[in-house]
């Protein structure tokens, strides 16, 4: 029976409020409205700004349906969508691209403006949800929300992919993984020959060195403080594995003297100030290149010498790897079904969407690189 223009009961992960798990809960999720996409979802990583949410560090309105790495189906489309149509293979994006206004339009950026990532009101672009439970209102998370069964997305927030793609993997490409893999490529444009340093072997980190490895990198350093993570940085192409807490000096002096000066490409993929400022510190001061990645919690901010600047080295940042994402995401999908890139050494667990709280407490612990929640 078609479950189009009707309400769909389904199951969903709710976060009621921070700081507690998440509840499975029966759900309704209203049809989509004009220039929106109602998504029966397959699979969905769990990524750690989720976890950030729970942790109270990332402010968004609550009770919400969270996720935001996630691939399905097209269920229904809502009037006036030519985008898709019922029964393509979709990745969500959090990273919205409307393609009309400035931003969408500059070649180089991709921050659109009608991006919700900065404002925390969790509504889609008309300012309601489509998802209600025990008769309130649940909110959306930054365009996506993946925990549940179904969810409903604007039309700008979501892409057609290659109908042959296993969505279980390619679903990392709707955050972790682009997000690595283009600040090396796109952010930073790393060169062949280079030397890099990456700081954090997390799943965003560890698609940094795919990407480094990907542009030509001679040296790809990877610096953790557990170096559980380690064999599989080397496996993805890491040279050297450095452990911060295995020096007495700091470890942006520790990469200055292995490489000459300092590296030419550093990327900070971990969210914390005192990384930020080693990773910066440690690209050369004339040529060097240093990329934040990391957003360290609750609006955290630093200051520094303008100096580190003034003699030639960069310092950049980019949302999901500076990758526009809806002209980007399919053509990474292609890519990996060219297998030009593995996904695969990310995905560390596969669990049932209702262990979602055990995929959360696998990422806490540091054992896991990336789960992947399936349907
Ligand atoms: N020194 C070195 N390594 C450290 C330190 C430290 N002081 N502290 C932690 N680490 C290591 C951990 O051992 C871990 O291996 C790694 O850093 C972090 O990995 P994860 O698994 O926690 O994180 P990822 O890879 O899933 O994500 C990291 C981000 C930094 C991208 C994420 O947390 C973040 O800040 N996201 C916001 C930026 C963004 O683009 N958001 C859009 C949606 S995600
Ligand atoms: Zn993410
Ligand atoms: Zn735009």
């Amino acid at each position: 029976m078609s479950t189009v223009g009707k309400v769909i009961k389904c199951k969903a992960a709710v976060l009621w409020e921070a700081h507690k798990p998440f509840t499975i809960e029966d759900i309704e999720v209203a049809p989509p409205k004009a220039h929106e996409v109602r998504i029966k979802m397959v699979a969905t990583g769990v990524c750690r700004s989720d976890d950030h949410v729970i942790s109270g560090s990332l402010v968004t309105a609550l009770p919400a349906v969270l996720g935001h790495e996630g691939a399905g189906i097209v269920e229904s489309v809502g009037e006036g969508v030519t985008c898709v149509k019922p029964g393509d293979k979709v990745i969500p994006l959090f990273s919205p691209q409307c393609g009309k206004c400035r931003i969408c339009k500059h070649p180089e950026s991709n921050f659109c403006c009608q991006s919700t990532l900065t404002q925390s009101q969790g509504t889609l672009l008309d300012g309601t949800t489509r998802f209600s439970c025990k008769g309130k209102p649940i909110h959306n998370f930054i365009s996506t929300s993946t925990f549940s069964q179904y969810t409903v997305v604007d039309d700008m927030a979501v892409v057609k992919i290659d109908g042959a793609s296993p969505l279980d993997k390619v679903c990392l490409i709707g955050c972790g993984f682009s997000t690595g893999y283009g600040s090396a490529v796109k952010v930073a444009k790393v060169t062949p020959g280079s030397t890099c340093a990456v700081f954090g072997l997390g799943g965003v980190g560890l698609s940094v060195i795919i990407g480094c490895k990907a542009a030509g990198a001679a040296r790809i350093i990877a610096v953790d403080i557990n170096k559980d993570k380690f064999a599989k940085a080397k496996e993805l192409g890491a040279t050297e594995c450095i452990n911060p807490q295995d020096y007495s000096k700091p470890i942006q002096e520790v990469l200055q003297e292995m490489t000459d000066g300092g590296v030419d490409f550093s990327f900070e993929v971990i969210g914390r100030l005192d990384t930020i400022t080693s990773a910066l510190l440690s690209s050369h001061p004339a040529c060097g290149v240093s990329v934040i990645v990391g957003v360290p919690p609750n609006s955290q901010s630093l200051s520094i010498n303008p100096m580190l600047l003034l003699m030639g080295r960069t310092w950049k940042g980019a949302i999901f790897g500076g990758f526009k994402s809806k002209d980007s995401v399919p053509k990474l999908v292609a890519d990996f079904m060219a297998k030009k890139f593995p996904l695969d050494p990310l995905i560390t667990h596969v669990l049932p969407f209702e262990k979602i709280n055990e995929a959360f407490d696998l990422l806490r612990t540091g054992k896991s690189i990336r789960t992947v929640l399936t349907f």
